[in-house]
């Protein structure tokens, strides 16, 4: 009898400690994850191109020329260097998204349906623009999601899922947005566990 109390006394403590972890958790807003958008535009021959101050590259002699982005671009080869960090991204349903510009020049950061080429065709390497992307920045929805280099743009709500995220301007700047009911640490752990039993 002693042992049924001690058991018992013990199972409530576990439950009010697990109430009190999800009430906790609960209350505190989730914190965001980050995403940056990296580029390696050339201050001289982009400005020159394209306007005084459309490229204040931070990269410390890291640069690759307008005309060099666009022969990349051409030959199906893009600069890797512009590109988003993390490439695939866990979350947990509710955890919002900031997507900061570390980059020279501005980017979007647009959601789309399937991947697919921007608004500038010489950069798209052939492939079709994605639907979103039409119309570039004369497009209201496009031009809601840009990002000018040294801020950031917040994205929540999103639903459970898979979401696709793009550049329209350098199509290859790419991220999957995977969002789960449940933390990303866990859905791994699960995920490692039930490799190990098969
Ligand atoms: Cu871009």
């Amino acid at each position: 009898m002693r042992i049924t109390l001690t058991k018992f006394a013990l199972f409530a403590g576990c439950l009010l400690l697990a109430a009190a972890t999800r009430t906790s958790a609960q209350e505190n807003p989730p914190t965001p994850v980050q995403i940056v958008a990296l580029d390696e535009c050339d201050p001289a021959t982009f400005n020159a191109a394209l306007g005084a101050d459309f490229c204040k590259n931070v990269t410390l002699g890291f640069f690759t020329k307008l005309d060099d982005l666009f022969a990349k671009a051409k030959k199906g080869a893009p600069d890797p260097n512009w590109d988003f960090e993390p490439d695939v991204l866990h979350i947990k349903k509710g955890t919002p998204i900031l997507v900061v510009d570390q980059g020279g020049e501005p980017h979007t950061f647009t959601e789309v349906k399937r991947f697919g080429g921007g608004f500038i065709a010489d950069l798209n390497s052939g492939e079709t623009p994605a639907t979103e992307c039409s119309g570039g920045f004369g497009n209201l929805a496009v031009a809601r999601t840009r990002i000018l280099q040294g801020s950031q743009l917040q994205v929540t709500g999103l639903s459970k899922g898979e979401h696709y995220f793009q550049c329209c301007i350098h199509p290859w700047m790419r991220v999957k947005v995977d969002v789960n009911d449940h933390d990303s640490h866990d859905h791994d752990h699960d995920h490692d566990h039930d490799s190990h039993s098969y």
